[in-house]
């Protein structure tokens, strides 16, 4: 692969350069230093291809067939082969061109923003996830514990404007160390040309680097409404962040003037507690719930306020370049259901400032944090790390010294108040926003279960792919809670792996997993046997459909960018393809799932992505497996009846299972 590589002429110097600015830098205020640059692999990153297209349609097939009766399936297998010799050819020509001259991206990604980007829905639970914090049994304070989450962010921000901040690199041979891994890249970048050959020399080692096009928008960053597509909008040289509470807001610097420290831990601390003595009551019309509206809604009070006064815009502008929310709820319940709830929509909205990309919550009374995303810019894999990489570094080398908090003096100056001017027909649509985000959530069911009799190692002893096990759990699940129906499943996989790779999807009910439920699914389950054949079945087909994901070979982002060019297209008709009525079916997804199993992921979750659909976010650790799911009570779904129905499901597999390991 090494040898295929083309060396360039010219000779890339930038891990040179950056290097001198971080040089500046002290370590104290860095998280680490990268052996080579933050970007070492990106110009390197593989391409994601489009797919062959008769490959494409075998598959859609493949996960239609589950779905269908034998008569739908054969309308639709015609529909097909109508498409593959008809419009299939010409738009697949139209797409690899198209993917030809975007040499920087690939053929799904733009239009993978221009959908959330173009989604005129609320954010709040059509879009936002959000992942809770592992408990830190070493800080018990939570306001120490948040002033180092803090710290630790600033940390991130440093390491990462400055270049130095590790590559993202999935590891595949857990005998590399990966010093010895980054010495060898860091070898590598001194010869010519390197940033061609970085991506193949990381495949010799079984480690593959992941894109990081998405970090610049992590932090200093916001979603910006306007009428209908909204952008995207990048403050490089932020140094402050917003602090949220009872819907009013407030600002401070977390980096020092010269963009090469972080103010000291105990101030930040003192910052924090500053806007903690704010005696004012909760703002009664609190401007972040505008935020939650149909996006063309917003945009248009969003023109009201900036032009309503020089201080709505001042405060607008300070919101929308802060390095990240960090937004303060009062909440005394602990149960974990009431915790997902606050994270995520905070009740009523009044508290959040959805475009924000990166919102840091907390809830101090009971100590517990959270981090929530705006989803257009990124996706999971870009979260995880700022959210692993800040758990680890707040716990391990926390910015605050113990004893520290004991003396600290008022810094009040330091602090702003943001405020906004609001005329009557602003706060007339605070209170209509309010009302309808307030009717939304409470029609939010949503359960949490964890099972500690069962997880990966039992999985794997048995031959069978942890993933595969979760997922078989909730297609049984499924199966009785709609008394034998099987779903348009939706599970997300990331293609990182690709240069501006996003997620494919990866279609988790399929033909072995139904005939797995109609086995272990009826009041009279199949001898155990059959049942551990057919969950073999079952986990050897997700196993493939999985590859086929994260190397770009599943069949959904081509259809769906072949649907984009036929919108395009001059003159065409659309496809029957897309018309028909079993393709619209699979795509109004009933069981959109995703998980993230990390240690400094405590809870994650978010909500159905169609009105009687149910959103189940799920985690499967050594030995244990759980999951929350969520349901709209205004459909026929209920989230606690799933959930009755996910703990058999787990109960008989590890039944299953168990019996397999003491054959
Ligand atoms: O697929 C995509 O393009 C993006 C998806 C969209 N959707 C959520 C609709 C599937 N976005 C993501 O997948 C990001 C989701 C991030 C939250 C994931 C939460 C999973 C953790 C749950 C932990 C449950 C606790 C179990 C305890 C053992």
């Amino acid at each position: 692969l090494l040898r295929q590589c083309r060396v360039p002429r010219s000779t890339p110097t930038s891990g040179r350069l950056l290097s001198t600015s971080a040089s500046n830098i002290l370590d104290e205020h860095l998280l680490h230093r990268s052996p080579v640059h933050t970007e070492f692999f990106q110009a390197s990153l593989p391409h994601l291809k489009v797919p062959d297209l008769n490959a494409s349609v075998e598959k859609y097939l493949n996960s239609q067939r589950p779905l269908l009766t034998d008569e739908q399936f054969s309308a639709t297998t015609s529909i097909c082969q109508e498409f593959l010799k008809q419009d299939g050819p010409e738009l697949q020509r139209l797409l690899l061109d198209y993917d030809k001259s975007n040499s920087d991206g690939n053929y799904v990604s733009d239009f993978w923003f221009d959908m959330y980007l173009r989604d005129r829905r609320s954010l709040v639970l059509n879009h936002t996830p959000f992942l809770a914090f592992s408990a830190a049994p070493e800080q018990p304070d939570p306001l120490d514990r948040l002033t180092n989450m803090v710290y630790s962010s600033a940390r991130y921000q440093l390491t990462y404007a400055n270049r130095v901040l590790k590559p993202e690199v999935y590891f595949l041979d857990p005998k590399l160390s990966e010093e010895k891994f980054y010495q060898r890249m860091k070898m590598l970048s001194r010869i010519p040309g390197h940033s061609r050959l970085a991506w193949a020399a990381a495949y010799l080692h079984k480690a593959f680097p992941l894109d990081m096009s998405q970090y610049p928008n992590l932090m200093a960053s916001t979603r910006l409404p306007q009428t209908g597509r909204d952008s995207l909008r990048r403050y490089p040289d932020s140094r402050h962040i917003v602090l949220m509470r009872g819907g009013r807001f407030y600002s401070f610097d977390i980096i020092e003037p010269d963009g090469l420290s972080i103010v000291p831990a105990s101030t930040i601390r003192a910052r924090l507690s500053e806007c903690l003595a704010d005696s004012r009551p909760a703002a009664e019309f609190p401007v972040g719930v505008l935020t939650s509206a149909d996006r063309d809604v917003w945009t248009k009070e969003r023109q009201k306020l900036a032009h309503a006064s020089k201080t709505n815009s001042a405060s607008l502008e300070a919101i929308d370049s802060a390095l990240f929310l960090v937004c303060l709820d009062e909440s005394q319940q602990t149960s974990d259901s009431a915790l997902c709830h606050a994270f995520l929509h905070s009740g009523d909205g009044a508290n959040r400032w959805w475009d924000k990309s990166l919102c840091l919550m907390a809830i101090l009374p009971v100590g517990e944090f959270a981090v929530s995303f705006e989803h257009s810019w990124g996706d999971g894999v870009a979260v995880s790390r700022y959210f692993n990489e800040v758990f680890n570094d707040s716990n391990r080398r926390p910015g605050l010294s113990s004893g520290q908090s004991e003396s600290l003096a008022a810094d009040s100056a330091s602090v702003r108040r943001l405020e906004f001017d609001l005329d009557d027909s602003l706060k007339a649509s605070i209170a209509t926003c309010r009302e309808q985000l307030s009717a939304r959530t409470a029609d939010l069911d949503l359960d949490f279960w964890q099972f500690d009799g069962f997880g990966k190692s039992s999985a794997k002893r048995a031959g069978l792919s942890p993933d595969s096990v979760s997922q078989t759990a909730i297609q049984l699940a499924y199966y009785w809670l709609s008394g034998g129906a099987t779903a348009p499943t939706y599970e997300s996989c990331s293609t990182a792996a690709f240069r501006r790779g996003r997620t494919e999807t990866i279609r988790s009910a399929t033909s072995a997993t139904k005939e797995f439920c109609r086995l272990a699914g009826g009041s009279e389950p199949a001898p155990t046997d059959q049942l551990l054949a057919a969950l073999k079945a079952a986990s050897d087909a997700h196993s493939t459909l999985t590859k086929d994901a994260a190397m770009g070979k599943g069949w959904d982002r081509h259809l769906f960018a072949l649907r984009c060019m036929s919108e395009r297209r001059a003159g065409g008709a659309v496809p029957r393809l897309f018309t028909d009525p079993a393709y619209r079916k699979i795509n109004e997804i009933v069981l959109s799932t995703s998980t993230l199993s990390m240690p400094a992921v405590k809870i994650g979750g978010f909500a159905p992505v169609s009105p009687a659909g149910l959103g189940v976010g799920y985690a499967i650790e050594d030995s244990s497996m759980g999951c929350v799911a969520t349901a709209y009570k205004s459909s026929s779904r209920s989230s606690a009846e799933f959930m009755r129905c996910y703990q058999r499901a787990c109960l008989l597999l590890a039944d299953v299972i168990g019996k397999a390991l003491d054959a």
